[in-house]
């Protein structure tokens, strides 16, 4: 009989908590030229020049647009990597991230 009774184990909670994701933010200035920013999205976020348009036209009008969410590393790596390819060629466009919500 007490064979059959089966204490509960402890209950198993997962710990494996999916890494937060941040966001690649793209900050609009007055003088990279638009071409500019819509080849670097599309070589550094591998967009098709139809959605490197869009999300430059929406930094452009609003100020800033979310380009792509990443985990932290990729993100900060892209960000650095897309905001050089500018300084490089003289221009002062920024690429920034932060943790989303
Ligand atoms: N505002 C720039 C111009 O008129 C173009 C531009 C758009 C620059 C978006 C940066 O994130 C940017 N030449």
């Amino acid at each position: 009989m007490g064979d059959r009774l089966v204490s509960p184990r402890s209950k198993v909670r997962p710990k494996t908590k999916r890494p937060r994701l941040h966001k690649v933010i793209l900050l609009n200035d007055d003088y990279t030229p638009r071409e500019f920013v819509v080849a670097v999205l599309m070589a550094v976020f591998r967009m098709t020049e139809g959605q490197a348009y869009k999300v430059m036209m929406t930094a452009h009008r609003r100020g800033a647009c979310v380009v792509a969410v990443y985990t932290k590393d990729i993100a900060e790596t892209k960000a650095t990597e897309a905001t050089e390819a500018g300084r490089s060629a003289g221009y002062p466009l920024l690429f920034t991230t932060e943790p989303e919500e």
